[in-house]
């Protein structure tokens, strides 16, 4: 069992690498153990691209290590997958290649694989072994195994609060609460999640660009609340940089031809109505649209609503130093404390629903 962790280790390792590229996939790695020695490793690069164990195999024919497969055990961060989707399945490549042993991190939650791709190996008279430091690819694949298993996007609900516990003014005029490293951090974020929400207000207001500069990575897709369509055009969320979804009561389809309005061809609708709970509408649409996690950046009323709700999985609080003495009141955070970290001038403190 040690040495098994050891192994797995490194393929969570490697799995950790394909952070914000592989998303709506899950991140998986794998390596290949001969006796103690590693003779072949590989992940997940990017979404559509080779699986884990096919780069993993790969890499042990670069080092001229084939011959040595039906000796050796494959360790892999998720079950190997038994579908054809957009590469062939895994498990078939495993079976061919006569690997002597198989094992696993997760069971893969996908209807299209779930136990297909264990069963399949063992019927082949692959040895499998399953569930080797489970919580850890859990955590790993948090967005995904959520998506799979709640049919709703990961909710990470993240806000900045003055020393004195505001979000910011009244009025709503703009103020800067969080520091410069603060912003590096969250641009960082931004990467890491397939989308980011903020509400009509905040949109009106800050004029959020909501894309990634103070970091290197892939943009997430924006939404913004907009309910009666009254948002203005010319703001940055809607130039045509990257797409954004409008959740909104009217529409679902794309207005093909009004440059004056909401035309950008990157620009889709998401409808809702009034009768149901709109958060549970709205997560259930972006599940639709394949979005598996949302970074929401406020305001008040979109961060409360997402706690009303009990919808959300993760907060990431930021406390700055700056004093405002009224304001719009921070939520309480809640759900289970998970650590805090000091980030320049600022404390950032993190909880996840229980
Ligand atoms: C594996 N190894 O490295 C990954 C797996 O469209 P495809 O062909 O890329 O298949 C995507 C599905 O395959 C994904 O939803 C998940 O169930 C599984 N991912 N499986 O054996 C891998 N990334
Ligand atoms: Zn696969």
């Amino acid at each position: 069992m040690e040495t098994h962790n050891q192994w797995m280790e490194r393929a969570l390792q490697l799995a950790e690498y394909g952070r914000g590229a592989v998303s709506p996939n899950p991140m998986v790695g794998c390596v290949i153990v001969h006796e103690g020695r590693i003779i072949g490793e590989g992940w997940h690069r990017a979404y559509g691209g080779p699986h884990a164990e096919v780069r993993a195999i790969e890499d042990t024919d670069a080092r001229g290590n084939s011959h040595l497969l039906p000796q050796a055990t494959a360790y892999v961060t998720l079950e190997p997958c038994s579908h054809t989707g957009k590469t062939p399945p895994c498990v078939d490549l495993l079976v061919s290649r006569r690997l002597q042993k198989v094992v696993i991190c997760n069971n893969d939650p996908n209807p299209l694989v779930s136990g297909n791709g264990v069963r399949r190996l063992r019927d082949a008279g692959i040895e499998v072994e399953c569930n080797v430091l489970e919580a850890r690819g859990l955590e790993l694949n948090r967005r995904f195994f959520t998506a799979m298993t709640l049919k709703k996007p990961y909710v990470i609900l993240k806000w900045a609060e003055t020393a004195d516990g505001y979000l910011g003014y009244e009025a709503g005029t703009p103020v800067q609460i969080s520091g410069a490293l603060s912003g590096m951090r969250v641009h960082q974020w931004r990467t890491e999640e397939d989308a980011i929400l903020v509400g009509f207000k905040t949109a009106l207001m800050d004029n959020p660009r909501l894309n990634v500069r103070h970091w290197t990575g892939r943009n997430p897709v924006r939404i913004v609340t907009d309910r009666h369509l009254q948002l203005p055009p010319n703001l940055h969320l809607l130039d045509n940089s990257q797409s954004t979804i409008i959740v909104n009561y009217d529409r679902e389809t794309a207005i093909p031809a009004d440059p004056e309005r909401y035309a950008a061809p990157s620009t889709a609708y998401l409808k809702i109505d009034k009768e149901h709970n709109e958060i549970a509408q709205l997560l259930e649409g972006l599940h639709r649209r394949k979005i598996y996690s949302v970074l929401v950046e406020g305001g008040a009323a979109v961060i409360n609503a997402f706690l009303e709700s009990g919808l959300w999985d993760e907060i990431r609080r930021c406390q700055g130093k700056l004093t405002i003495g009224n304001g719009v009141a921070a939520p309480a955070p809640r759900g289970l404390f998970k650590g805090s970290e000091q980030i320049g001038d600022d404390l950032w403190t993190f909880y996840k629903r229980v």
